[in-house]
């Protein structure tokens, strides 16, 4: 049986499986350019992080009406209630959608129709960050702030995803501070394919609570020092790293030098669809690729907790 853990760095559009996507397709009188799922599976060959985005951003293209974002929550928590997930807290894109007139009440209420069931039908419980695009204009990510400020009831922090290089944390200090302000917890991915500056920023300037990522932290011994007296937590995704070649193989990959350095690490998938498994299988790769024992599989999946979101009652049932 999967270990019981929360996952905390999951983007709910790349859960999106080929094979929902065509039937998405269909429902919606929408031709892939790919012709079929044998194909569109073969198209998920990376060399970085934007070649990666390039084909999330197309094919989520498919995702139009509610029932296809509660469709598509629905299947991710199905997989994860099988992969051992009691808590997830799930980013979103929504400047993905509005962008191509998809209005954010969709998203939101498509997706909450399956996250407010979720408790009940798969064990899980859950929570919504909301991601802004950091290669969109900062103007645009406050405004979608205030578009979403009739959903803040169902939304837990916001985030900062997408491209990452010459788009640094410091151009969202104040989108970050507005959202504070609401009420909102904050977390930034950082120092995925960025430098440990990016991280420094993410922390200082957008008062992150969680770092998405973080792994170049390594370069940086005072950074490395910060976060492990802070216990700031970061939300480490093997199998993307090796994907999106930010780490060259799985035996190299730097999560055991981050707990050594004493960093609150926790394991994620990222995006499942694209980039080879859930959040289990992320777990058992580093069993199998770095012989991570039991006890540190143990150790990673309590961080997973610890690290979350979750009211003190929950987190201290469930560690
Ligand atoms: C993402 Cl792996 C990754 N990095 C940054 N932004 C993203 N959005 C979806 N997946
Ligand atoms: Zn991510």
């Amino acid at each position: 049986m999967p270990l019981p853990k929360a996952e905390l760095h999951l983007h709910i559009e790349g859960t999106l499986e080929p094979e929902l996507a065509f039937t998405l397709a269909h429902r919606n009188g929408i031709t892939l350019p790919h012709p079929t799922v044998q194909d569109l599976r073969a198209a998920y060959s990376f060399t970085d992080l934007q070649s990666f985005l390039n084909l999330y951003y197309e094919l989520m293209d498919v995702l139009r009406t509610e029932a296809d974002f509660t469709d598509l929550a629905n299947a991710y928590l199905t997989r994860a209630a099988a992969q051992g997930v009691r808590h997830a807290e799930i980013f979103f894109d929504p400047q993905a959608h509005t962008s191509r007139g998809i209005p954010l009440d969709t998203v939101v209420n498509g997706l909450a129709a399956a996250l407010d069931t979720s408790l009940r039908d798969h064990g899980i419980s859950t929570a919504l960050i909301l991601c802004f695009l950091r290669d969109r204009p900062a103007s645009e990510a406050l405004h979608t702030l205030h578009q979403a400020r009739p959903h803040l009831h169902r939304i837990s922090a916001v985030g900062l995803d997408s491209a990452e290089v010459g788009h640094p944390p410091q151009n969202f200090t104040a989108v970050f501070a507005a959202a504070r302000d609401l009420g909102l917890r904050c977390v930034a991915h950082a120092g995925e394919e960025g430098p440990p500056s990016y991280i420094w920023q993410a922390l200082n300037l957008l008062h992150a609570e969680r770092i998405d990522h973080g792994i170049r932290a390594l370069e940086d011994p005072d950074l490395l020092a910060h976060l492990a007296r802070t216990q700031t937590p970061l939300t480490v995704c093997p199998l993307s790293n090796v994907r999106l070649r930010a780490v060259p193989t799985l035996a190299q990959h730097p999560l055991p030098a981050l707990l050594d350095a004493g960093l609150l690490v926790t394991v994620n998938s990222d995006d499942p669809s694209y980039f080879g498994g859930y959040v289990h299988d992320n777990y058992e790769a580093l069993r199998t690729h770095l012989g991570l024992d039991e006890a540190t599989l143990r150790q990673l999946a309590r961080n997973s907790f610890t690290a979350s979101f979750l009211p003190p009652e929950r987190k201290k049932a469930l560690i």
